[in-house]
Formats: C-alpha cells, structure tokens, sequence
C-alpha cells in the first residue's frame, strides 16, 4: 500500500497545501484501483518522528512520500537528499526552535530517497499540461528534513518499502494547481509501486 503524508500549517499560517495534495493524491490513487491513505503529520520536532513511526508500524506500506510545503519554490520539488542536521530558522509549532543539533545522534550524515526521481521526473515533464517539476539537493533545515531523514532512517533499517520527501510550492486553498500537483504526486507513488527504475540523464545543478 502507499503512505502518503501532509504536513499541518505552521509559521503562522492557516493553511498548508501539502496536506491537501497528499489528500488529492490518495484519492486519486484509490480511484484507480490502489491502497493508498493520507496522513497529516504535526509540524514540531518533538512529535512528527514518532508520529510517522507509528504511521509505518500501523500501515506497513510499500511506497511511502512525506509531503512539505516549501513557500519559495515554484516547482513540485523531488528531494534527493536527508540530511543528519537541523537548524531550525522559526520555532515549530510547539515552540522549538533546535540550533546545529543532529536528527539522530550517531546516525548517518544523509540518506538518499529512493523513489524513482528521474523516472518521476521524465514521466511528468513529458505531461500536457504538465506541472513544473525539479529535484532538489536539499530539503532544508527545518521539520520536513527531520521527517525526510528519519523515514530514511528507518527504511534503510528495514528494507522492503521505497520512500521519499516531495515538497510543494505555496498554494492558496482551491488553487486549481492543488489538484494537478496531487495527480503528479499519484503517479510519483505508482511509479515507485511499480518498481520504476532510474534512466539516465542529467539533473545536475551549477554550483
Ligand atoms: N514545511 C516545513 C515543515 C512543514 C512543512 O510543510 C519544512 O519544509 O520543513
């Protein structure tokens, strides 16, 4: 089955589109056929680790795409990258705010996603109508990054499901986009379902 999770609204804000994108893509998913349910995460990095524990523990899915909002990104944003840090630049939604502190002490530095970004990518850039679509080297700093590394964690623990964060631009509740990004983030999961392996091009960035 496929675990598909949005995150709440935080920083101030009333909403979050990636809790309704997550909501759009399990629907879709169901409507053709596959299991598939979405969760809502809290945005605190004291409790959204082990909320998505027990989301695994309870579901144990195959494909797993934690969903975030990233305000300042104009594209649907394929991470490729968990890192073993957090810095966090706002307080979360219970009031904390880590500095230069580790996801998990002794743990990796990074994990890499493994769901299929370049077949993802290909796949939707080839879209009519297609939404704009990237892959990101990093996922910030932030609770999304927290949540990314620790999926990441736990599945390079325990293998057997293909997981990955996905974040989102900002969208105004009933943004038509919303439901066009939850399409695109269906197919990202039925890819990976489907065991879609890499093709070989470059998404390489200047640096
Ligand atoms: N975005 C934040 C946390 C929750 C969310 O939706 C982030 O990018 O870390």
């Amino acid at each position: 089955m496929i675990l598909l999770t949005g995150f709440e609204p935080f920083g101030g804000a009333t909403f979050n589109p990636s809790a309704a994108i997550a909501d759009g893509a399990a629907r879709i998913l169901r409507e053709s056929g596959a299991d598939a349910v979405s969760e809502l995460l809290t945005c605190a990095f004291a409790q959204a680790p082990a909320e998505l524990n027990s989301l695994l523990d309870l579901h144990g899915p195959d494909v797993v795409i934690n969903l975030g909002l990233a305000a300042g990104r104009k594209s649907l944003s394929l991470e490729k990258v968990a890192i073993n840090h957090v810095d966090a630049r706002i307080p979360d939604n219970a009031g904390a705010q880590p500095i230069d502190e580790p996801v998990l002490a002794g743990a990796p530095n990074a994990y890499f996603s493994t769901l299929p970004l370049k077949a993802a990518m290909h796949h939707l850039t080839g879209q009519p109508g297609g939404v704009p679509v990237e892959i990101s080297y990093s996922a910030g700093t932030f609770v999304c990054n927290q949540v990314f590394f620790a999926l990441m964690h736990r599945l390079a623990r325990e293998p057997g499901a293909r997981g990955g964060f996905i974040h989102v631009p900002w969208l105004e509740p009933g943004d038509a986009l919303i439901e066009s990004l939850a399409e695109a983030v269906a197919s990202v999961a039925t890819l990976a379902l489907a065991g879609a392996t890499e093709p070989v091009f470059s998404a390489g960035l200047e640096s």
